[in-house]
């Protein structure tokens, strides 16, 4: 190295350093004054963050200060949260006032939050090991992207997760990392935060061994960050070798007292183990108790210097592991104390800490307080490649949607209808052809998406031709993957697939190219990935999500496939518009929609696309649950009165007459036993009406949403439910029907307080055919005659 070379890195060493020590104060005063200064009514303090952020603190500091740049993406665990704020703040990027608020309403939030946050955040994270993995499904999308002909200008940018040690327990990084490596997955460092530390206590001993076979074997490089600066150099003195071995002979719980004991009680000990072997000896009484702590706490993962060497020392795309050794709660006086997680520092410790920082009284939010040269700083920081853009939120341009309607008369299911609406659209030469993705957790071809994919290919980065078209060997499916392929194949695991939607649903945000995501799965198993498809609606990821089949209509598919809470999942699941057709046309209707739904950004689409008060103009993502049983389609015109009924949740497939005493309303599968229930009860009871629900879930949430607008003045505020149940008269009777919760649909007693007697499922597991189920559960035809009868008067003899 030249002289010159050699001053540029320690100047760097030093404003790295100095990078760190301002991150470690400002994050940890920001909890302080969350906690003892600002004024709150709530007495309950608040932990999980001090111990958990201060552990990270060099590892951001090395990256985001050294390594990267202002394309790549960061998933930042949750509990580093404040030292990621500390940064913005120190960089001009968050005012002060959402720092004093730190969990306070409107204030920085508690974990990271895209959506929530005021500042830069990539990925939010607080479920541990969502964010972890969702880093590699993004790499798969940035190839997926780059890979398209209207992605080709797309620079790779890395993906990058600083995770804790604990999050190795969430089986879903082991799921991602399985079908990461089926993937080639590239450009995605995942940094482990080593602290050896969980919530409650004190990892397992040797986690790291298990932990470097698990990545090498998905085809990760290993790299441990295991000694700091200070320690390499101690290792090269004579003795230093057996400091070495002590160190890592040193059990964790061992190593985290030793620290919170701090340097005379580390001198003790290691002269216990270690006094009158000459050069160790002397080694360890060189230094001062101060030097000897500093020296025991120069973890690798602490050391911004040797993190940042080792991330600079990466020149492929391969995927990374680092094992970055720490100490949780490093810098501070709660430093590897194993109940440290809740931990906070007193005011008293706290008042000491902050004269040891040397920040003066009155001085603690000031962004350069401690700083020696504030100007060589500030030119420092204003150099740091990462903050060079204005602005790191992408977007694209809305890709136009046009006409979706599928001519549907004789019988079909949705979900055929589903498979045929998309296949129209691979036919055509538009951009919606190209911007959707489909994806499925190994059962495409059993909800449909064969025509599709025979059509679009399957994405891999290397072609990879169908053998058996190939060798000639006849097959409905073509298997075929290819860069431009637009279905992206996964292994059955659920998880995987809403992380994939989550991703792909960032994609404009991420890379600045817009992907129409589209992915199925039984619907059962919606439960089986609902963490995740949570995670990906929180972040406001936009996607389809199709469970198909769905409830005990799938009956022979087998009792344990069966779902019966998914539609309630679909009305309390934020960020999820949920819908559940009848007919193909209806379904048609609301995939045009939800295409264009899914692209909305409340800022840009203004009031124009709401409906009453159902937030329409944010956009979002949508759910259909869907079934494989053909229904006669009602052949009918769609007129646009009747699509927007659709899209609002329901429409009167039978208008009530005037004399109305009995309306059967039914969602999805269940129309047609509702319309021949209507028919049988026509002898016998006068102008039933029956209500169509194509979502139950915007019904109610427009509701809801009236009954808010009332509350603050808006009397004439009035929902569509409460528009369509109007002409029932007070004492006509409501039976609703589903193939699902009952609870789903029996809110509509509420409206205007009308009798209702639900019919639902409330048990699953037994096989049967549909009738012999539809029976069992009594939500056949038969069993609303019944409860009509019984539960209305009959008909009044004329005169
Ligand atoms: C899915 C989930 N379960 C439980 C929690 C509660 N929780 C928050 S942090 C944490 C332990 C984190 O340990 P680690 O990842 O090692 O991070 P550290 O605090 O050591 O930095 C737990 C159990 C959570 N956030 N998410
Ligand atoms: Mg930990």
């Amino acid at each position: 190295m030249t002289a010159q070379g050699k001053m540029t890195a320690a100047t760097d060493r030093t404003m790295l350093e100095q990078v760190e020590a301002r991150l470690l104060w400002l994050s940890h005063w920001m909890i302080h004054h969350a906690n003892h200064i600002r004024p709150s009514d709530d007495a309950i303090k608040i932990g999980g963050h001090q111990a958990s952020s201060a552990s990270m603190v060099s590892i951001l500091t090395a990256l985001y200060f050294s390594v990267l740049n202002s394309r790549d993406r960061v998933a930042v665990k949750p509990h580093a949260s404040p030292v990621f704020h500390a940064m913005h703040y120190l960089m001009g990027r968050l005012d002060r006032a959402p720092m004093e608020n730190f969990r306070g309403f409107g204030g920085v939030q508690s974990y990271p939050s895209r959506t929530k946050d005021h500042d830069d955040v990539d990925f939010s994270t607080g479920s541990v090991g969502l964010g972890v993995a969702m880093t590699s499904f993004a790499a798969l999308i940035q190839d997926y992207v780059a890979a398209k002909s209207w992605g080709a200008d797309l620079t790779a940018a890395r993906m990058v997760a600083l995770m804790g040690d604990a999050e190795l327990d969430e089986g879903n990084v082991y799921e991602c990392l399985q079908e990461g490596w089926k993937h080639d997955v590239r450009n995605v460092w995942w940094v482990i935060d080593y602290n050896r530390q969980s919530l409650d206590g004190i990892v397992h001993e040797g986690l790291w061994e298990r932990a470097e076979r698990v990545f090498e074997a998905f085809g990760w490089d290993v790299v441990r960050i295991k000694y700091g600066r200070l320690q390499q150099a101690a290792f090269a003195e004579p003795g230093g070798a057996q400091l070495k071995d002590w160190i890592d002979q040193c059990p964790n719980q061992d190593y985290a007292a030793l620290t919170f004991m701090g340097g005379a009680v580390w001198r003790q000990r290691l002269l216990d183990d270690l006094g009158d072997q000459g050069d160790v000896t002397r080694l360890i009484e060189s230094r001062s108790d101060d030097e000897l702590s500093a020296l025991m706490e120069n973890l690798g993962g602490n050391c911004v210097e040797t993190l940042a060497a080792q991330f600079a020392a990466i020149t492929h795309d391969r995927p990374v592991c680092f094992l970055a050794y720490t100490i949780k709660g490093w810098g501070t006086p709660i430093a590897g104390h194993k109940d440290n997680h809740g931990g906070l520092m007193t005011p008293q410790q706290m008042q000491a800490w902050q004269a040891r920082m040397g920040v003066r009284e009155g001085h603690e939010w000031d962004p350069m307080e401690a700083v020696p040269d504030p100007a060589a700083f500030r030119a420092f920081l204003d150099d740091v490649p990462f903050f060079a853009a204005t602005s790191r939120r992408l977007d694209d341009v809305v890709v136009p949607v046009g006409d979706i309607s599928l001519p549907a008369g004789g019988t079909m299911s949705t979900q055929a209808g589903f498979g045929k609406i998309l296949d129209m659209i691979a036919k055509s030469d538009t951009d919606l052809a190209a911007r959707i993705m489909t994806t499925s957790p190994d059962v495409s071809g059993t909800t449909s998406l064969g025509p599709w994919i025979n059509r679009r290919k399957l994405f891999a980065r290397e072609a990879r031709p169908d053998l058996f078209r190939a060798q000639n060997i006849p097959s409905t499916a073509k298997w075929e993957f290819a860069a431009d392929g637009q279905h992206i194949e996964l292994g059955i695991a659920e998880m995987n697939l809403c992380l994939v939607l989550a991703a792909a649903g960032l994609s404009h945000r991420l890379f600045g190219k817009r992907l129409l995501p589209v992915g199925t799965v039984y619907d059962p198993f919606v439960c089986r990935g609902l963490d995740a498809l949570n995670y990906a609606c929180y972040q406001d990821a936009r996607f389809m999500i199709v469970g198909t089949p769905s409830g005990v209509t799938l009956a022979p598919e087998g009792g344990a496939h069966q779902s019966i809470g998914t539609p309630l999942i679909g009305m309390s699941q934020d960020g999820l518009a949920a819908f559940e057709p009848a007919f193909v046309d209806e379904l048609a209707v609301i995939m045009g929609w939800a295409f264009d739904y899914m692209q909305r950004d409340g800022d840009s689409a203004g009031a124009e696309h709401s409906t009453g008060w159902l937030r329409d103009a944010t956009g979002g993502s949508v759910y259909l649950r869907l079934t494989t049983k053909p229904l006669d389609q009602p052949g009918r015109r769609m007129t646009p009165g009747l699509a927007a009924d659709i899209i609002k949740g329901g429409y009167w497939l039978r208008p009530p007459g005037p004399n109305c005493e009995l309306v059967i309303a039914y969602q999805g599968v269940m129309a047609d036993e509702a319309i021949a229930a209507a028919g049988m009860l026509g002898e016998q009871r006068r102008d039933i009406g029956v209500l169509a629900i194509t979502s139950a879930d915007r019904l109610n949430a427009g509701w809801t949403a009236a009954h808010k607008q009332q509350a603050s003045g808006n009397a004439t505020a009035q929902s569509h439910i409460e528009t369509l149940l109007a002409p029932m008269h007070r004492d006509a009777t409501l039976i609703s029907v589903i193939d699902g919760h009952p609870a789903t649909l029996s809110w509509l007693g509420g409206v205007y307080g009308h009798r209702l007697i639900s019919h639902g499922v409330e048990h699953f597991g037994q096989t049967g055919s549909i009738d012999d189920l539809y029976r069992h559960f009594g939500i056949d035809r038969h069993a609303l005659v019944t409860s009509a009868l019984q539960h209305t008067p009959p008909r009044r003899r004329q005169v």
